[in-house]
């Protein structure tokens, strides 16, 4: 099932985050994010999740979202290739930290891919096309995914969107969370249910359904009102992660 998970890696904030990537040049506060982080870290054991928590990289201004340099799928570890100079070799640090949890490794080798950029429904894969994954990056990972038994549509994430999943998230097997810019996307419309946010709460959309539970962004009045009559709902504050562009998906890799 999509959303049925046991594991969880997770890596400490470093203290450079406050110059991490963020298109407003926003500068969060390391002591803040810290709290936040660990109020994440709280919500996902909650939700029954055993954390594998990393050590900090402070060489690495954005290394906290390691869901950008990686992929799990079943018991392959897919190990992608971000787009950014400054994130790059997050990919190199990664592998070697995990790949003794996992029982294949594999590697995207040409062309730019990260896992904002990837979502995952069943045994299906939907790469965003973006300004951090190609087209040859998409392709190669495709092959991969092709390779251990999934199968693979290639979209386009929306112009002024970050990342595909910046904007949506598996709230079930056939149910996509979706912002106002996603709901219009032909592929989701037409191969799935949509729950779409109001305009204003597209920060709500980057959700993180595990197990029983629906970790969702706090601040979202909307989206608690509508998400709360199906979902167990656990509130997590990202006000200052999001400065960096940041929300509760990318900050973990799930298995
Ligand atoms: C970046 O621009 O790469 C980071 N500041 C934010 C990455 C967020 N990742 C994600 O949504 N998967």
């Amino acid at each position: 099932m999509t959303y049925s998970f046991k594991n969880a890696i997770i890596r400490k904030p470093n203290k450079s985050i406050q110059n991490g990537l963020s298109s407003q040049n926003l500068h969060p506060q390391y002591e803040i994010v810290l709290e936040e982080h660990s109020n994440y870290i709280k919500a996902m054991e909650k939700a029954g999740l055993k954390i594998n928590l990393l050590e900090s990289l402070e060489e690495f201004p954005d290394s906290i979202f390691v869901e950008d340099p990686a992929l799990i799928y079943k018991s392959s570890l897919v190990i992608l290739n971000p787009f950014d100079l400054s994130r790059n070799g997050e990919k190199d640090i990664i592998k070697n930290e995990v790949k003794h949890l996992f029982e294949n490794i594999l590697i995207v080798e040409d062309g730019f891919v990260e896992g904002g950029d990837i979502l995952n429904i069943n045994n299906h894969f939907i790469i965003g096309l973006s300004e951090r994954t190609n087209k040859l990056g998409a392709e190669n990972l495709s092959k991969i995914l092709e390779k251990i038994g999934a199968t693979v549509t290639i979209c386009k994430t929306p112009n002024d969107i970050l990342h595909f999943k910046s904007e949506c998230s598996v709230l079930n097997n056939d149910t996509i969370l979706v912002s106002n810019k996603m709901a219009k996307l032909d592929y989701l419309k037409t191969n799935y249910n949509l729950i779409e946010l109001p305009i204003g709460e597209e920060g709500a959309s980057n959700s993180l359904r595990i197990n029983d539970k629906l970790l969702l962004p706090d601040g979202f009045i909307q989206a608690e009102e509508i998400l709360s009559k199906n979902y167990n709902i656990i509130k997590v504050k990202v006000d200052e992660i999001a400065k960096v562009d940041a929300g509760l998906s990318c900050m973990s890799l799930r298995w």
